[in-house]
């Protein structure tokens, strides 16, 4: 069955700085999602140095990881300006975030992008997993007020994964929906302020 997704619209996103977390279950099919939604960014201007892609186990771990990232951005950010150093704000404990302070640009994120890819067993795993995590991720959007994107598929089986990865000969790659939301949710976030 075809489903059918929004008309894309372009805004520019020059001025925007991304996060990108991603699980690593499900490697295969996270991957061309990744680069699906890194495309587009890029395609709508947001400069590669501005796109900061940071790992998880798996989607559990999807919610904690956004609020964190998000988090240390704004440390990051304010610290910033007020001279201050964001390396040692953020410190050496999570080596992931490590490359968070190493970046040039240290405006907090305007959007992130959590990107999961849950694959039904046959246990209830993936009920608890998907319905948390869902949850957890409007959560922190509403809670930090920046829109976070929610990049989780949640299928039945390896096929119906690959039709949205954009793998399946014809299919659409899910993940550059999930980059031009990023861009449009961003601008407009900053208009509606
Ligand atoms: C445990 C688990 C299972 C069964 N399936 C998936 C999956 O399809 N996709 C995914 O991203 N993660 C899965 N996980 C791992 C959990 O998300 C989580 O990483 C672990 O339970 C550790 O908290």
């Amino acid at each position: 069955m075809h489903t059918k997704g929004p008309a894309p619209q372009f805004h520019d996103g020059s001025n925007l700085r991304i996060g990108i977390v991603h699980a690593r279950w499900n490697s295969t099919i996270i991957e061309p999602l990744l680069e699906g939604a890194k495309a587009k960014l890029a395609e709508c201007g947001v400069k590669e140095s501005n796109i900061v892609v940071q790992t998880v186990p798996g989607a559990w771990e999807l919610p904690t990881a956004v609020q964190r990232l998000y988090a240390a951005s704004q440390v990051q950010s304010s610290s910033a300006g007020s001279g201050g150093s964001a390396g040692d704000l953020l410190g050496s404990s999570t080596a992931d975030l490590t490359s968070l302070a190493n970046t040039t640009n240290t405006a907090a994120f305007d959007a992130i992008i959590a990107i999961g890819v849950l694959i039904k067993g046959e246990t209830m795993h993936f009920e608890y997993i998907a319905e948390s995590v869902s949850h957890g991720l409007m959560r922190v959007s509403l809670d930090t007020g920046i829109p976070v994107i929610f990049g989780v598929l949640t299928v039945l089986n390896d096929e119906q994964a690959k039709a949205r990865a954009g793998i399946i000969e014809g299919s659409h790659n899910h993940g550059e929906d999930w980059g031009l939301a990023a861009v449009e949710m961003s601008v407009k976030r900053k208009n509606w302020a």
